[in-house]
């Protein structure tokens, strides 16, 4: 599977013309690039990782150097919403291999768009995702483990304010469904926190569908051990 190459990849052009019409608020526009992209036989992972995550990373530097607003950024990732929807709705996930993962961002947490990408690269490499998006109560997210167990839960934490909130999840989420619950975290904010995983006994991954495939995997090993 493909990595997720920060800079210097072979898609700097069209990574371009994607800011360019998302910018400009041309929904169509940038939905008829990614199928012209698709028609040349650009992989979907590439679209979804060294492209849309690429331009939102560009979006976040234009936002935070006042060279946008924040509407324009808002309507910006609202079209790469759904042109991940887009992307997703033509690819052929692997064959299922019976591993069932719950994907959500931690209570408070709103960047929706980073467990999305988690979510969507995880469904298309054959696992069976629950997705709950972003700024899932504790409470709700363990309520539901109950009902509907998963091998492995995946908590996005972007914001380094909403660590202790992925501290309380871990803690409860262990509480209620026990020390064996193997759990995976990510996202931005465990840059900040080098020594949560250790600590907490859970395992964290990269950004691109390769890392967070194994990192699943590895997860998963270490529960049997
Ligand atoms: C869009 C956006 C928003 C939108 C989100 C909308 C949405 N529907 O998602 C909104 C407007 C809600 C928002 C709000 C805020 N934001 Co904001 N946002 C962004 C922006 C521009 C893009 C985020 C994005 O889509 N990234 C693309 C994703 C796909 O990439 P990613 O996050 O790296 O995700 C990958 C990995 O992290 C990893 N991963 C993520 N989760 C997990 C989980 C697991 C288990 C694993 C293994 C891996 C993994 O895999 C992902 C996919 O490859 C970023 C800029 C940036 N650099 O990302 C700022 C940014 C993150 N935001 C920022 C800020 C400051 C805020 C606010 C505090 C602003 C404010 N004053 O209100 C609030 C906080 C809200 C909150 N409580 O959470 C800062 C954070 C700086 C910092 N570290 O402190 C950034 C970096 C912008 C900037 N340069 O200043 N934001």
């Amino acid at each position: 599977m493909d990595r997720c190459p920060p800079s210097g990849h072979r898609h700097v052009q069209l990574v371009e013309r994607y800011l360019e019409t998302q910018l400009a608020g041309d929904v169509r526009g940038t939905l008829r690039l990614l199928d012209e992209a698709l028609a040349r036989g650009t992989p979907i992972t590439e679209l979804q990782c060294q492209v849309i995550q690429a331009a939102q990373r560009e979006v976040g530097h234009l936002w935070e150097g006042n060279r946008i607003g924040v509407a324009r950024e808002h309507q910006a990732s609202a079209i790469s919403q759904l042109a991940l929807a887009h992307l997703f709705s033509r690819a052929q996930p692997e064959p299922s291999r019976g591993i069932s993962v719950a994907v959500a961002c931690v209570e408070g947490e709103l960047h929706e768009l980073a467990v999305r990408l988690v979510a969507d690269y995880l469904e298309l490499a054959g696992f069976t995702v629950s997705y709950f998006g972003s700024n899932l109560p504790t409470g709700s997210l363990v309520s539901m483990l109950e009902q509907e167990p998963a091998d492995v839960v995946a908590l996005s934490t972007t914001m380094t304010f909403n660590l202790p909130a992925l501290r309380r999840t871990i803690l409860a989420v262990r509480e209620r469904l026990g020390e064996q619950q193997p759990i995976l975290v990510g996202g931005p904010a465990l840059a900040d926190a080098p020594g949560l995983s250790t600590e907490l006994k859970v395992r964290t991954a990269g950004s691109s569908p390769s890392e967070l495939v194994a990192g699943v995997q590895a997860v998963l090993r270490e529960r049997r051990h």
